[in-house]
């Protein structure tokens, strides 16, 4: 790579602190940082044209077309190869390249795997010791044997002999973030945002990694992970699927309104889960850190997470307060009176712009989180009693609902359907089918991943988990969310805790099986929000239908029979 990338200098990263703090203090220098009030903390502001994945430039370049599935960029291997070779040749002159060896799981734990990205960004070398465990301790790990998975990246900005820097170097025009899923490879170019340079993240912990998932009897989904105890002191693991910027990190670290309840945070994005000897499902977190969305973050709607990011935090594109701190959209009820945006603007409320960016992030690690669960880093992780699918929806899908069986909530997970967010480059607030939240990144045929999921329901001795379906989303007639959301989702927590200790009541509807009564205890709500949250939109429930319908088309043979038999057997239940 280094004779093909042609870098000025190459580091071998051990991960230290020194090494981070050395990094840090070249990008104040380059200008890529700018040191905040709180401790240890950063604000970067990156390319205006580079603030989010990408999805039209990402490809999974599968020998055959077909396993790449409908839902996926293909293009043939070959040609991708000398695409990439074309651009990656000489694309780190006048820079370093940095080689970052990291693991994603605890370094002990059998559900983990090694990866080594080389980067020229030392942006990504500063997130990814903080989302990933990274250094010499993996090198060592690795031997002269091991196996990893190789991550390539580059910002694709080759620099001058003597030419400044600029803050944020990116190619957005030639972006292309590729995997080759059969040699288990990642290519990217062009970006240095999240998912398109942190290649720890979506691109191995989900896209490849569910290609070794179903290869090797296991998942690799785009889940939180809490532990939930009730006051009785008894305690379950929960896993949760919800598109990015749906609220897994709210969910994952909330604080429950409800007395004597405790959640705690093992994960926020990332769920990698197996089958242990006595037919559990064991779940850890790939990562370390969080790469949180900051527009919406505050003392109310999620404590925890400020007080996660309170310092040794880099923030990347929050607008900077006069007094050197963040500030974003939603932080406080009142803006201050004046701000640098995210653009390096001057701006005030009469500025009519927003002054961080939608999808404006945090990132932290997840060690700092005050609820942090005692087993986050245990490998041989914990086991998950109920998994939760959920999007944004205005209409149609109730508060909570829990399938009759595997297969059904298999199904749940097949239907999801959300809202667009400024997560992805794409149109925000659009209504699009999201499968299991992985419409992004899964590294496969999505027809496939669904006959995954019904075959690993069928293993032997399996003592599978409960499956749900959330929407904190539903909104009234006027437009206005009927559910207030945030640490009130302890209520169906609860509910769900209940259901699987065998002791919470439901009622059977066609859609599956509701609570009985949702204990709303000291929360400010009428009975008719209630009956409007689980409203049984008969209607709507019947075009929900016919709208899965046309969408599983796209998968042809591949849609698996259990998938199409759930969606007759809804049908007929809805008359
Ligand atoms: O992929 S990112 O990590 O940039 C953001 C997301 O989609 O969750
Ligand atoms: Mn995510």
């Amino acid at each position: 790579m280094a004779s093909l990338c042609e870098p000025k200098n190459i580091v071998i990263c051990d991960g230290s602190q020194q090494e981070y703090d050395a990094l840090c203090q070249k990008m104040i220098a380059s200008g890529t940082f700018i040191p905040l009030k709180r401790p240890g903390s950063f604000l970067c502001r990156s390319d205006p044209a580079d603030v989010a994945r990408c999805e039209d430039c990402t490809f999974i370049c599968s020998e055959k077309e077909e396993d790449a599935g409908p839902t996926n960029h293909w293009q043939d291997p070959k040609e991708m190869e000398r695409r990439l070779r074309g651009l990656f040749k000489g694309c780190m002159r006048g820079r370093t390249l940095y080689v970052i060896p990291f693991s994603m799981g605890p370094l002990t734990s059998d559900i983990s795997h090694i990866g080594v990205e080389i980067t020229d960004s030392p942006y990504v070398v500063c997130n990814m010791r903080m989302m990933t465990r990274m250094g010499s301790k993996v090198l060592e790990q690795l031997g002269e044997e091991g196996k990893f998975i190789p991550c390539i990246h580059s910002v694709g900005a080759p620099l001058k002999e003597g030419k400044k820097d600029v803050p944020w170097p990116c190619n957005v025009k030639n972006r292309a973030i590729v995997h080759f899923p059969e040699k288990r490879t990642i290519w990217s170019f062009g970006s240095g945002y999240g998912g398109n340079a942190l290649l720890g993240k979506k691109c191995f912990a989900l896209r490849i990694a569910s290609v070794m998932a179903r290869d090797q009897g296991w998942f690799a989904e785009h889940m939180l992970i809490l532990g939930l105890t009730n006051p009785k002191g008894k305690k379950i693991y929960i896993a949760a699927a919800f598109p990015s910027a749906c609220g897994k990190t709210n969910l994952a670290m909330l604080q429950p309104s409800l007395p004597g309840w405790k959640v705690e945070t093992v994960g926020d994005d990332i769920a990698w889960m197996r089958f242990g000897k006595d037919g559990r499902l064991y779940a850890i977190n790939p990562e370390t850190g969080m790469f949180g969305v900051a527009p919406g973050t505050s003392k109310e709607s999620n404590p925890h997470a400020m007080e996660s990011i309170s310092q040794n935090t880099i923030f990347t594109n929050t607008a900077l307060t006069d007094d050197g701190d963040v500030w974003w959209e939603g932080m406080t009820k009142e803006p201050p009176k004046h701000l640098v945006s995210w653009l390096g603007e001057e701006w005030t409320p009469a500025s009519g712009k927003k002054a961080a960016h939608p999808n404006a992030r945090f990132t932290a690690p997840i060690s700092q989180c005050p609820v942090v669960d005692p087993a986050y880093d245990d490998p041989k992780g914990v086991p998950i009693s109920a998994i939760l699918f959920g999007g944004r929806r205005s209409s149609v899908m109730p508060l909570v609902c829990e399938a009759f069986s595997w297969r059904h909530g298999t199904f749940f997970g097949a239907s999801v359907s959300s809202e667009t967010t400024a997560a992805s480059e794409s149109e925000v607030g659009k209504l699009r089918h999201d499968p299991f939240a992985m419409l992004p990144f899964c590294g496969y045929h999505m027809g496939d991943y669904f006959l995954h999921w019904l075959k690993m329901g069928e293993r032997e001795g399996a003592q599978l988990p409960k499956i749900y379906a959330v929407n904190w989303f539903r909104k009234d007639r006027s437009g206005k969310f009927l559910w207030p959301g945030f640490g009130e989702n302890s209520r169906v927590l609860k509910w769900i805790f209940e259901r699987v200790e065998g002791s919470g009541n439901a009622v059977e509807t066609p859609l599956g099986y509701l609570p009985k009564s949702l204990d709303i205890n000291g929360l400010n709500i009428s009975p008719q929000t209630i009956e409007e949250l689980f409203y049984e939109d008969r209607e709507g429930l019947r075009r929900e239908v016919e709208w899965l319908k046309e969408y599983f088309k796209l998968f042809g043979k591949r849609l698996p029979e259990g998938i199409r038999s759930e969606l007759s057997a809804l049908e007929k239940r809805l008359g």
